[in-house]
C-alpha cells in the first residue's frame, strides 16, 4: 500500500507533553511569579491590573461562585460579556473550582443567547452591565438558569487587593475547561469542548515557538475574548508575563491612540483591521512605529494589504507580519508563520505547530495529496477538540474514525511544508473574522410568512472579507421588498450577521437531489452578474 502523504510538526517537548497540571494550577504558579507587574490596561480609562490583582480577584470570585452560588466541579458557568480586564479572573475562577466556562458572544440577541444556553444549560450566567437585560430576558423561560449575576456585583474594587484563601479543586487535565461556539463546517452554532490539556499545550507551544514575543512586550487585545483567538491572547499574556491593552469595542481613534500611547509592540489582528491600517486616513495622524510584530488570522490576508501595512506604519523600523491559521475546533491555531524567529513566507499561513499532523486530501476520493496539490486540509493531534458538546453526530461528521479533523478549507503545502489557504468549501461565512452560519439565517428567513425558500452565501468584500447575502423565493403574489427582508433579519440577529450583502429574489434555490443547497451555483450567479 502506498505511504500516505502526512506531514508532522515538531515533537512537543516531553516536559510539556507529560505535564499533568490543569489550567488553575498552571496559572496560579505563573501569576504569583509575575506578581506586581502590570498585566492588563483598560484602554478606555487607563485603569490597570497587575498579575497579582488577577489572581486575587480570581480567588475571591471562586469563593463567591462556590459558597454563594453553589458552583461545583464540572458545573458550567456562562460568561456573557464584552472584553474587560476582569475577564481573565472570571475564567480562572471557574477553572479553580474545576468548572467549565461557556463563553457567549456579547452581541447575541435574546434568541441567539437562548440557543447557546439551551445547549450548555449553565446554572449561573455572569453578565456585563451592557448585556444584563438580554441575559435576564433569555434566562426567564429557562428553568435550569438559576442565577444571572452582573459582573459588577462579583467584582468590586476590593476584590483585587487581598484574597481570602482558596484551595483549587483537583481536576484531570483531559477534562473540558471551556465551551466555545462554532458552526464548524455546517449547520447551527455548536458547543466546542476544549480540554485543560489542549489550552495548556497550545499556550505553552505558542510561548515556546514565538521568540518574537517576550515579557517586555505590550500586546493589543482588541480581538473578542469570548472567541478562542481572544481567549488565547489573554492566556498567552498570563503565560509570558507580558502586558495586554484591552479594548471593549473597536473605536478607530481610541485604537490608534492606544497603540501609540501604550507603545504596543505586538498586535493581534484580523484582516479587516489590516485593511483599516493600510487604507484609513486617520492612521497617518499616529506614530505606530512601536509595533514590531503583527499576527493576523481568522480570515485570508492579501499580500497587498500585508505590504501596504508594513510600508505605511513601520517608518523604516523592522516590522514583521505573521499569519496563523486554525479553527475553534483545533484549539484555534494549527499553523503559524514566524516560528522560532523571523522566518516567513509571504502569503503563507506558516508551518504546523508542534504536536500537530496535517494532510491535504483529494475532494473526490479522499486520497492524500502531495506538495503543491490543493485539496481539503485535515489535522490531527492533541489540540483537536474533545468534541461538540452533547452532539456526537456532529462530532463524528467532522472528526473521522482515525482522529483527523476535516476543516472544510481548501489549501496546500509547499516543499518546505509552508501551508497556504486558497478557498473554503464549508458553508461558513466570515464577516470581519466573525463566524456567520448560513443555516442560522436560512432558518430565520424561513419563519417569515412571505418567504417560501431561502439560501445565504458570503458576498466577497475587500474590507470585511465577506458580507452575508440572501437569495429569497417569495410565495406567489406576495409583496416583499429587499428592505422588508433586511429589516426582518436585522431585528433578530446580532450585528455581524446582518444582511449587508443585500437580498436577491429568485424563482428557486438550486439544490442537489438530496436537498442540499448548491452554494457554488449561487456564488457563480453573483460572479456572472458582475461581468
Ligand atoms: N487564512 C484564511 C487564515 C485563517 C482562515 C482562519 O472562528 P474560527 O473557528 O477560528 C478562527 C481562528 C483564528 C486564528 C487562527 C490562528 C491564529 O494564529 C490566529 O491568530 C493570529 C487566529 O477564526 O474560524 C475558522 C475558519 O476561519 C478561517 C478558516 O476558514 C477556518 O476554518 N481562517 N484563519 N489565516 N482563513
Amino acid at each position: 500500500m502506498a505511504k500516505e502523504n502526512i506531514i508532522h510538526g515538531s515533537r512537543i517537548p516531553d516536559y510539556l507533553l507529560n505535564s499533568k497540571s490543569n489550567l488553575s494550577q498552571y496559572f496560579i504558579r505563573l501569576l504569583m511569579e509575575f506578581g506586581n507587574n502590570t498585566a492588563m490596561v483598560d484602554a478606555h480609562n487607563e485603569s490597570s491590573f497587575t498579575f497579582k490583582n488577577i489572581l486575587n480577584a480570581s480567588f475571591n470570585i471562586a469563593n463567591t461562585l462556590k459558597y454563594e452560588f453553589g458552583i461545583q466541579k464540572d458545573d458550567i458557568v456562562g460568561i456573557y460579556s464584552e472584553n474587560t480586564i476582569l475577564y481573565p479572573s472570571l475564567v480562572l475562577a471557574v477553572w479553580h473550582i474545576g468548572g467549565v466556562c461557556a463563553l457567549f458572544n456579547p452581541m447575541y440577541t435574546t434568541k441567539e443567547l437562548t440557543h447557546v444556553l439551551n445547549i450548555t444549560k449553565p446554572k449561573l450566567m455572569i453578565a456585563s452591565q451592557m448585556g444584563l437585560n438580554v441575559a435576564k430576558d433569555s434566562a426567564k423561560s429557562l428553568h435550569f438558569v438559576k442565577y444571572v449575576c452582573p459582573i459588577d456585583i462579583l467584582c468590586d474594587a476590593r476584590i483585587i487587593e487581598e484574597y481570602t484563601d482558596f484551595v483549587s479543586t483537583p481536576c484531570d487535565n483531559n477534562q473540558t475547561c471551556v465551551i466555545l461556539f462554532s458552526s464548524g463546517t455546517t449547520g447551527l452554532p455548536k458547543g466546542v469542548e476544549l480540554s485543560h490539556k489542549s489550552i495548556f499545550l497550545i499556550v505553552s507551544i505558542l510561548n515556546h515557538i514565538n521568540q518574537m514575543v517576550t515579557k517586555t512586550d505590550t500586546l493589543m487585545g482588541l480581538v473578542p475574548m469570548f472567541h478562542g483567538y481572544g481567549l488565547l491572547i489573554i492566556c498567552l499574556c498570563m503565560s509570558i508575563g507580558s502586558k495586554v491593552v484591552v479594548l471593549k469595542y473597536f473605536d478607530e481613534e481610541l485604537f490608534l491612540k492606544s497603540l501609540e500611547v501604550q507603545k504596543v509592540s505586538v498586535l493581534f489582528a484580523v484582516p479587516p483591521l489590516m485593511v483599516f491600517l493600510a487604507k484609513h486616513p486617520l492612521v497617518e495622524k499616529y506614530n505606530l512605529s512601536c509595533v514590531k510584530v503583527i499576527y493576523s488570522g481568522a480570515a485570508p490576508l492579501s499580500l497587498n494589504t500585508e505590504n501596504e501595512v508594513i510600508n505605511r506604519i513601520s517608518k523604516g523600523k523592522p516590522l514583521n507580519v505573521f499569519q496563523g491559521y486554525g479553527m475553534t475546533e483545533l484549539s484555534v491555531v494549527s499553523t503559524t508563520s514566524g516560528q522560532g524567529g523571523v522566518e516567513h513566507t509571504s502569503g503563507s499561513v506558516g508551518k504546523l505547530i508542534c504536536g500537530m499532523s496535517g494532510k491535504v486530501i483529494d475532494l473526490n476520493n479522499g486520497k492524500s495529496l502531495g506538495v503543491n496539490e490543493s485539496g481539503e486540509l485535515c489535522f490531527k493531534g492533541p489540540m483537536v477538540m474533545n468534541g461538540y458538546y452533547k452532539n456526537p453526530k456532529a462530532t463524528t461528521s467532522i472528526i473521522d474514525a482515525e482522529g483527523w479533523l476535516h476543516t472544510g478549507d481548501i489549501g496546500y503545502y509547499d516543499k518546505n511544508h509552508n501551508f497556504y489557504i486558497v478557498d473554503r468549501i464549508k458553508e461558513l461565512i466570515k464577516y470581519k473574522g466573525y463566524q456567520v452560519a448560513p443555516a442560522e439565517l436560512e432558518s430565520l428567513l424561513l419563519t417569515h410568512p412571505k418567504i417560501k425558500d431561502a439560501a445565504v452565501i458570503g458576498l466577497p468584500n475587500p474590507e470585511a472579507g465577506e458580507l452575508p447575502m440572501a437569495f429569497v423565493v417569495k410565495y406567489p403574489n406576495s409583496t416583499l421588498s429587499e428592505n422588508d427582508v433586511v429589516q426582518f433579519v436585522n431585528k433578530n440577529v446580532s450585528a455581524q450577521k446582518r444582511l449587508r450583502g443585500g437580498v436577491r429574489f429568485v424563482d428557486s434555490i438550486p439544490k442537489n437531489p438530496s436537498g442540499k443547497i448548491l452554494r457554488r451555483v449561487l456564488k457563480g450567479l453573483i460572479k456572472q452578474s458582475k461581468l
